[in-house]
């Protein structure tokens, strides 16, 4: 039985009635602006690595895993191909010889029908004028007001030669995309990132001689003023442990931790990528491993000042993901990662989630790395989070309780930005953001 005096909203406002409550469920999450919290996409001013159009997004490293398996061409044969041959084979293999069954090749159709395009062209050729002719900040402004991503964040390594350009010139002026100060280099690849600072006459050694840990800090610290990140992060591989006896734990005891306590910033973990699997493939040659969870519980447990934003690429490891996180207000469990990118999984993690964490978690990041690709990996994950949280509300419903449409709203802001502007300490001031320490 419903109690509508015990609810806050009104009676005429509770949904009861479940094709109403789906509906609404469905319009809302498809309608409501998310914060895409991890992608490795670029505004323009960071040229070459700004990756848009049918090219790059052909080329992207899930189709061209999927296109050895439907070829008998070399590795080789295949990297010394132009980006342009690359695409039209993969457009030949996986969406004219093949039906694009797969999560991403049904992606490229899901862009494809969002401009308009035809999925079953013999060939690029429509496609290619299609994206030739956009300007790309219009294209920019068209892509972000299709996936109603409000905000973007990059992934921005300061060993990355790419980026260095760019951040030397003045940064970015986009406001809607943000930084956020990758590790990777520092913490899973030492020796040669000591190599490389000390190169560039950081008085750093590998062996933690003299005053390494402070001269790392002072490194950190610099790249913290010039990008001004929402966050710290680290890939780590899938045999990651804390505490333990080797250079990235004392890498992230003395430099890493102490610079995110000192500057207030959250630290992102994304675990269990086991990296050049085939290192053939390049980047599409890494693999997924089963990590050890009781790692973040005890970084968790040692940091209750530092907030961790976590994400595990094993469909294993989301359980107890889940519960670490009942254990530790300081963890923020986030997205459905690369390979768990995919429908079915996506709404079996939701739903996991909801039953353990109710909505304070972060459904998802896109990790999108060509613009366009916004457009279909929103667009596929909210018809699982709506479908999840339909079910929810429903079962609710059941139980006794219904909810108004503003409860909905409420819910979902939450999950597509409140949870990641609480942790990160980003407010929007109309339309101005800012980030506030
Ligand atoms: O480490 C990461 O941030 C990963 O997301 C990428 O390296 C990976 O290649 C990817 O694109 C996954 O979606
Ligand atoms: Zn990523």
């Amino acid at each position: 039985m419903i109690r509508v005096m015990d609810n806050p909203a009104a009676a005429d406002d509770l949904l009861t009635d479940t094709n109403t409550l789906r509906q609404q469920v469905d319009r809302i999450v498809a309608s409501t602006p998310v914060i895409d919290m991890h992608t490795h996409v670029f505004p323009p001013e960071f040229g070459s690595i700004c990756l848009f159009g049918i090219d790059d997004l052909l080329n992207y490293h899930y189709l061209i895993a999927e296109t050895f398996r439907s070829t008998n061409i070399s590795y080789a044969g295949f990297w010394k191909l132009s980006k342009t041959e690359r695409a039209d084979l993969i457009w030949k293999t996986l969406f004219v010889e093949n039906t694009p069954l797969s999560e991403a090749g049904r992606g490229i159709v899901s862009v494809l029908d969002a401009f308009g395009l035809d999925a079953r062209a013999p060939n690029l050729k429509e496609a290619r004028a299609f994206f030739k002719s956009r300007k790309l900040p219009d294209h920019l402004d068209r892509v972000l007001e299709i996936a109603r991503v409000s905000e973007i964040v990059m992934t921005n390594d300061p060993f990355h030669e790419s980026e260095g350009h760019t951040w030397k010139n003045g940064g970015f002026r986009n406001a809607r995309f943000h930084a956020s100060l990758r590790l990777d280099t520092l913490l899973n690849d030492w020796p040669d990132a000591a190599r490389t600072l000390a190169h560039q006459g950081l008085p750093v050694n590998a062996g933690f001689g003299g005053n390494t840990a402070s001269e790392l800090r002072r490194f950190l610290d610099n790249w913290i003023s010039i990008m001004q990140p929402l966050y710290l992060a680290v890939s780590l591989p899938a045999d990651f442990k804390f505490p333990n006896d080797d250079a990235r734990d004392r890498l992230i005891r003395e430099v890493v931790l102490p610079a995110a306590k000192e500057h207030g910033l959250a630290l992102t973990l994304m675990v269990g990528a086991r990296r050049g699997v085939n290192p053939a493939l390049r980047a599409a040659g890494d693999g997924v491993g089963k990590a050890d969870v009781t790692a973040l519980e005890r970084l968790c447990a040692e940091n209750p000042e530092v907030r961790f934003l976590a994400t595990f690429l094993s469909r294993e490891n989301q359980h107890e993901l889940c519960v670490a996180a009942r254990k530790f207000s300081n963890l923020m469990p986030f997205g459905c990662w690369w390979f768990l990118n995919n429908p079915s999984i996506v709404s079996e993690i939701t739903r996991e989630r909801f039953e353990l964490l109710g909505p304070s978690f972060i459904p998802q990041h896109s990790d999108a790395r060509v613009l366009e690709q916004l457009v279909y990996k929103w667009a596929h994950a909210r018809q699982q989070i709506a479908d999840a949280l339909s079910d929810s509300y429903e079962q609710l419903l059941k139980s006794g309780r219904a909810v108004a449409r503003a409860e909905i709203e409420r819910d979902v802001t939450r999950m597509f930005s409140g949870n990641f502007r609480g942790w990160v300490g980003l407010k929007t001031v109309g339309a101005r953001i800012e980030a506030v320490s």
